[in-house]
């Protein structure tokens, strides 16, 4: 069965939406199979987030996810990465369709609620920083 990473970031944390966050997923047929509250330190961070290095926003991303706790979860599913990414909607919460959970709990490009690993390598990769 196909796993993704899916992490609850600092700003829906600290708004309390996880519980309801985490509803959504199971109701859309994801399995919980490994979960647990963390805070990125910078070196965990830019690792995770090293494709974005060079971005001019890979400093503020930094101070933004390492500010306060996470969530993390892997997530089981036949074709979990693809429908998971479906779920989570655009990085952009105003360009997201109605109904993902980027549109109901994202601020801005930043404060987007969620991250979902975009491919295969990168699921396995993340799993290995968070979980290995
Ligand atoms: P996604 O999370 O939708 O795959 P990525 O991988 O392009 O998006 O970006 C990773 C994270 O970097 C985003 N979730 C968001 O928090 C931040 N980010 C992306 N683009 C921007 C931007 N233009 N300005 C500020 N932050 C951004």
């Amino acid at each position: 069965m196909e796993q993704t990473l899916f992490i609850i970031k600092p700003d829906a944390v600290g708004s309390k939406c996880s519980g309801r966050i985490l509803e959504m997923v199971e109701n859309a047929g994801f399995r919980i199979i490994e979960l647990r509250m963390f805070q990125f330190d910078s070196k965990t961070a830019s690792e995770f987030y090293a494709m974005h290095k060079e971005k001019p926003f890979f400093n503020d991303l930094l101070t933004f996810v390492t500010s306060s706790k996470c969530i993390a979860c892997v997530l089981e599913k036949e074709n979990a990465i693809s429908d998971l990414r479906t779920l989570v909607g655009e990085t952009d919460p105003s360009k997201s369709p109605p109904a993902t959970i980027r549109r109901c709990f994202g601020t801005d490009i930043q404060m987007n609620a969620v991250h979902a690993s975009d491919s295969m390598e990168n699921a396995k990769r993340e799993i290995d920083i968070l979980f290995g």
